[in-house]
């Protein structure tokens, strides 16, 4: 049972709080001020928790778990706190005593943006769902001072502009400075004999940067079990240099200590391409290094050997970025404890486990051989290691096929490959649905499954979705609850009592005055962020991602350019009202990504305001999509758009948090998508285009000609010819061209108007579905039903029994 308190006693502690930190009280504190004593308030509270399972985990002496990833979401964390520990109610109470409004205290926290997409925000929903079922689980990252950049749009433009989240965020960061660790980059390596006649690798010469530790706490639903995210802030050594000084070199040291410490200075913001940068290589080492030390640290003190430790800790990798992770733990065992290679690797071998959460090929990390031994030279001695030992092995296995073992090599043609490093290294190899996992089984990692096929697993993706439908979308929430009880709120498989109502039509009248609601939120802030009037009537039509060319937004912006030209045809064609709503950043650097976002916003310029569309066809593209942006699209959300080209979405989550408010999906046989087609039948769901097996035919065979479909299709004629002729006046000749004629001999590589005809079938079907209310309410009751197995307790109690095997605390 978590402990409950008054809200007397909270408006005492906040009073203390504004007290204490800035020699205030509630009548003359800012609103800064107040949001920030609340959040002091609150942390206590999880601090307490935090302790008292802290020394029960150690006293019990229970396996934890280590989620190491560059990428955490976490986005808001106030309001999510106080669901979880049950104290919303009595936080709303003692703010309201001192004149104070919860709901707009906790709208003014930024979110914590230390992630892209889809990876970080896994990262954040498995942390939650660990604290909810009691077990001990940690997040390990980087303290970025500035996270994922804020997108402005200024003319169909996308700038960037610094993310200053720690100005207001930092509340929910304990600083441990006494938990400081060194990291070390760069010097040389020694060969030296020891006494016991052992030769030793001794690194020296080599440069010092400070990690020091920033945690945040992390609670879950309706648990007393306080986990930390530990988030690693670079600093360096180097205060001011007296003689350095004097000398008249004071830049000169500054510089290096501004290089020191630019090292947790910000968020790559690219998310499938790999550069090779000497900067993203020292944030990976720094963070992983630091990680290593201070786990390994713990367990000695807790234990006094080593010889248990995958007994103890399961390590587990998300995605490639914190790879380093093994060679890093073979150094501490080897240099540090004395431990042979074969000791150590083992020890590795059982402690290490790997997600992989994509399979397009320039996304797959390598790094140049030369840089990495430049920088981690003893690292990069170990790899070599495992590279020479691995080749040994492959030339036993695959004596006859040179190929394979250059595919499968650790290092190769001067490039280390950290994803076949994990899987030499893991106990344990999973994708993220389960089509993706059948895809890197057979196809990226199919030489070394044919050795390991037990190695293989899949842990299809799973949600927060307390986030998304209890605390976005309250009144849903409530409903659920007068229908089948709040058993839902923990266990998500409860929701498919809601199968008892499909022919309920008070139900569905319900369902809609919600989703109407929530549209009528959304219809407001569009208002006022884009000035756009859109109709709480039509259709919300949501298309909500990161923006890359494979998830097709372009695909989406063609159909709406098909149904444009249908009323210009025909003005007074009986169309079924749209709003098409996107939200997406691009990464700075992708260049056909704004360029899409471009064509999006002159679209909308031009469909917007003509008085022949009447309003029936409305273009909106949000900016700064974010979590928090999230949390108010989806309950507004009427159909999923989840197009991506078949194979190349490893899962998608944004589909699984739009299906539990109740959207259907208009998907292709992709990732999860797959999935959600199963739990909810052809019925339910607006299926189209190429699967997998058609795309590798049509490569296969060569056969594809976007160029004769343009002869053969009049709709892709007419959308292409549409384009050809500028858009507002802007001219999108790059994005024509690669659909058409191609870049790298290859056109329309994403396969957009091979799908075209059959995603036009499958909206003109959605259309027709939306006319018939209680069809469409049916389809949208059964769509939240049936969601339960999307949720992250699921995944993360897989990744318990089957990867990690960590149990509840108590
Ligand atoms: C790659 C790189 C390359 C270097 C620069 C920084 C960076 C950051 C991230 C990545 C890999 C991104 C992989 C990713 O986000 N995958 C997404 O993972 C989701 C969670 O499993 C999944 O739902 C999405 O389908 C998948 O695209």
């Amino acid at each position: 049972m978590l402990q409950q308190y008054e809200p007397t006693q909270i408006a005492r502690w906040l009073e203390e709080k504004l007290l204490e930190n800035f020699g205030t009280d509630p009548q003359t504190a800012t609103p800064k001020q107040i949001y920030k004593a609340v959040c002091y308030v609150l942390r206590d509270i999880m601090s307490e928790l935090w302790l008292v399972n802290h020394n029960i985990a150690d006293s019990h002496r229970n396996k934890q778990v280590y989620y190491l990833s560059m990428e955490f979401l976490p986005g808001p964390s106030l309001k999510n706190n106080a669901f979880n520990l049950h104290l919303e109610d009595a936080f709303r109470q003692a703010l309201a005593s001192i004149g104070q409004d919860f709901a707009r205290i906790t709208a003014m926290e930024p979110d914590a943006g230390l992630g892209n997409g889809g990876l970080g925000r896994l990262a954040s929903c498995y942390l939650d769902a660990i604290a909810a079922k009691g077990m001990a689980g940690h997040g390990m990252s980087i303290c970025y001072e500035y996270g994922i950049f804020r997108q402005k749009i200024e003319d169909g433009e996308q700038t960037e502009l610094p993310d200053e989240w720690l100005n207001m965020g930092d509340v929910w960061l304990i600083t441990k400075e006494d938990q400081t660790e060194e990291v070390h980059f760069g010097g040389k390596l020694e060969e030296i004999w020891d006494a016991n006649g052992r030769l030793r690798l001794i690194h020296k010469d080599y440069t010092t940067v400070l990690a020091v530790p920033r945690d945040m706490l992390i609670t879950g639903y309706d648990s007393d079990v306080v986990n930390t995210l530990r988030l690693w802030q670079a600093k360096s050594p180097i205060t001011i240099d007296m003689k350095l000084f004097a000398e008249g070199k004071y830049l000169q040291s500054m510089e290096e200590k501004h290089m020191a410490e630019v090292i947790s200075k910000i968020l790559y913001p690219e998310d499938a391409h790999t550069e090779g940068k000497l900067l993203r290589m020292k944030q990976q080492y720094f963070f992983i290094a630091a990680s290593m030390k201070s786990l390994v640290k713990r367990h000695m003190m807790k234990y006094g050997t080593l010889d248990n430790f995958s007994d103890k800790v399961a390590v587990h990798i998300n995605d490639t970025h914190p790879t380093m992770a093994i060679p890093e733990l073979m150094r501490i065992f080897m240099d540090e404890y004395g431990y042979e290679w074969d000791q150590a690797w083992d020890i590795v071998r059982q402690t290490v486990s790997y997600t992989n959460h994509t399979v397009m090929p320039e996304a797959l990390e390598k790094w140049p051989e030369s840089l990495f031994k430049e920088t981690l030279p003893r690292l990069h001695s170990i790899v070599s290691e495992i590279n020479r030992r691995q080749s040994v092995d492959l030339m036993k296995t695959y004596p006859d096929n040179e190929a394979l073992r250059r595919d499968m090599a650790v290092i190769n043609n001067g490039e280390l490959r950290m994803a076949n490093l994990c899987v030499e290294a893991s106990h344990t190899v999973n994708g993220v649905s389960s089509l993706h996992s059948g895809i890197i089984r057979d196809q990226l990692f199919a030489g070394f499954s044919a050795i390991h096929p037990e190695k293989f697993t899949n842990v299809t993706n799973g949600i927060a979705y307390r986030r998304w439908l209890c605390q976005a979308n309250p009144e849903l929430s409530e409903l659920i609850v007068s229908l089948i009880g709040p058993g839902f709120k923990k266990d998500a498989m409860e929701l498919e009592r809601l199968m008892a109502f499909t022919e309920d039509r008070g139900v569905f009248t319900r369902l809609e005055q919600i989703k109407r609601r929530n549209k009528e939120r959304l219809a407001d802030y569009i208002k006022e962020h884009n000035n756009i009037m859109v109709d709480p009537d039509s259709i919300f039509d949501v298309q909500v991602k990161r923006l890359h060319e494979y998830k097709r937004q372009l695909l989406n912006l063609l159909h709406i350019i098909h149904l444009y030209a249908e009323i210009k045809r025909d003005p007074g064609a009986d169309i079924q009202p749209r709003t098409f709503i996107f939200a997406a950043k691009a990464a700075a650097g992708y260049y056909m990504a704004k360029q899409i976002i471009k064509l999006a916003y002159h679209l909308a310029q031009v469909i917007n305001n003509d008085s022949q569309v009447n309003g029936r066809i409305k273009i909106v593209f949000l900016e700064n999509y974010s979590v928090s942006l999230s949390e108010l699209i989806m309950p507004a959300a009427e159909i999923s758009e989840q197009i991506s080209l078949a194979g190349k979405e490893a899962s998608g989550t944004g589909n699984m948090k739009l299906m539990i408010n109740g959207a259907v999906t208009l998907g292709t046989e992709d990732g999860a998508n797959v999935e959600i087609h199963r739990a909810v039948g052809d019925e339910n769901i607006f299926i189209f285009g190429l699967r997998v097996e058609d795309v590798e035919r049509i490569r296969r065979e060569g056969s594809y000609s976007p160029f004769r479909l343009c002869q053969t299709d009049g709709d892709v004629n007419e959308v292409v010819q549409f384009l050809s002729q500028g858009v507002n006046g802007q001219y999108f000749s790059n994005i024509l061209n690669a659909l058409t004629t191609g870049y790298n001999g290859c056109a329309d590589p994403y396969f957009v108007l091979g799908d075209f005809g059959a995603y036009r079938d499958a909206q003109a079907r959605a259309a027709a579905a939306y006319r018939d209310r209680d069809r469409w309410n049916r389809m949208s009751l059964i769509n939240i039903a049936k969601a339960g197995i999307f949720s992250a307790d699921r995944a993360v109690q897989e990744y318990a029994d089957r990867i990690w095997h960590i149990e509840p605390l108590k």
